[in-house]
């Protein structure tokens, strides 16, 4: 009887165990997201609904503005042509749901855009209705890329969402080279239940009928 119930708790204990390997869930760089242009040869910018993982949104859809050329400023060395300016027509948006639960870490690339001030340049990251990290900066003579790191705990069907705020003027701070990291999947709280539902069911059974070691199905 021992050996049943230990290999119970074992079983979702297993369950439960967060995968020990990082998952590289994404890693976006821009380059070959400019419409008729996957080279992006000269200099531009155009808005797109949709960029990889990452789509126009939420709230007003304003698309996703994709900078090329240097048309407003240099990208960062090593990073290519293309990198994303999160104010369109006026402050906007992109997001990216979650399908997985678990602990991620959310890398990118942030600069504000040159000669444009500080309360322009602002770009804030949430998980839903959470702030997880407002990026800003003062607007000098060239881009200023900075590398980002922000860890989180997210839930599958949750967006991560990338939006820009401050003054909306069609001017605004830079992104690129977003990679997802899924450090650890968790279970979700419904998973949780349902295990605990389960333990409880077998010590029921265990307790209503004396079962023989090895005839007890856990399926
Ligand atoms: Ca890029
Ligand atoms: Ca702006």
């Amino acid at each position: 009887m021992h050996k049943i119930i230990g290999g119970a708790a074992f079983a979702a204990f297993a369950l439960a165990s967060p995968a020990s390997a990082a998952t590289e869930i994404f890693y976006e760089t821009f380059e070959d997201r400019v419409p008729g242009n996957p080279s992006a040869s000269g200099s531009g910018y155009t808005f797109v609904d949709v960029a990889g993982p990452w789509t126009a949104g939420p709230g007003t859809n304003r698309g996703i503005e994709l900078q090329w050329g240097g048309v407003g400023g240099a990208p960062a060395p090593g990073t290519g042509r293309v990198f994303v300016e999160l104010d369109t027509t006026g402050n906007s948006s992109m997001f990216y749901t979650l399908l997985g639960s678990g602990k991620y870490t959310l890398d990118f690339l942030f600069s504000p855009r040159p000669n444009v001030a500080a309360l322009s340049n602002i770009v804030d990251l949430y998980l839903e209705g959470t702030l997880l990290g407002r990026f800003e900066g003062v607007g000098t003579g060239s881009t200023m890329w900075t590398q980002k790191s922000v860890n989180f705990t997210g839930f599958a069907g949750q967006r991560l969402i990338f939006k820009a705020a401050g003054n909306s003027d069609s001017l605004g701070a830079y992104i690129d080279n977003t990679k997802l990291t899924l450090n650890s999947a968790v279970p979700e709280p419904g998973t949780w239940m349902l295990m605990i539902l389960g333990l409880g069911a077998v010590g029921y059974a265990m307790r209503r009928r004396r079962v023989p070691a090895g005839q007890l199905s856990l399926a």
